[in-house]
């Protein structure tokens, strides 16, 4: 792994979420994107070498709806990014953590990406991502 992609926060309301987020780091998202097929709307603000995503759920279906149900809005995921996913995928099922997907999804930002089951991380969503080039 090379370094912290991104951390995802979850949010209710990803607009009033942009205006706090850009008060509080002095500067707005670079950019809003919808990624349909995670149902959520989200948002990225550069923070250095890594970014911060907010995430919105767009529908009841999203992992992000029934994360905010269960524990309210925060940090849902950390996100680490390698050079090569399926070479790390495979390396991490050998170390015997739980892959959400077998295969790589298409993520926001221009990502391939794989989540590790938080049962097998210590309670934290792991979330592995490619840049696609
Ligand atoms: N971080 C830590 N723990 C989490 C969690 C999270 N983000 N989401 C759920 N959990 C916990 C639950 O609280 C639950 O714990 P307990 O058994 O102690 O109550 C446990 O994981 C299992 O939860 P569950 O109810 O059985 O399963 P869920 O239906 O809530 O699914 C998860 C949880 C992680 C498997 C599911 O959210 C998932 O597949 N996530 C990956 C995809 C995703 O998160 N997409 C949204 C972001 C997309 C993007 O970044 O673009």
């Amino acid at each position: 792994m090379k370094k912290i992609e991104h951390i995802g926060i979850a949010v209710k309301n990803l607009e009033q979420s942009n205006e706090l987020f850009a008060k509080l780091f002095g500067k707005p998202a670079y950019k809003t994107e919808s990624v349909v097929s995670e149902h959520v709307s989200t948002s990225f603000f550069i923070m250095g070498e890594s970014k911060i995503e907010l995430l919105q759920a767009t529908n009841e279906e999203s992992a992000i709806a029934k994360f905010i149900e269960k524990k309210g809005e925060g940090i849902h995921h950390i996100a680490f990014e390698v050079d090569d996913i399926l070479t790390e995928m495979k390396r991490m099922e050998e170390e015997g953590f739980t892959l959400l997907n077998k295969v790589p999804k298409q993520g926001a930002d221009n990502k391939l990406i794989c989540f590790l089951h938080p049962k097998t991380t210590n309670g934290v969503l792991i979330e592995l991502c490619q840049e696609i080039k």
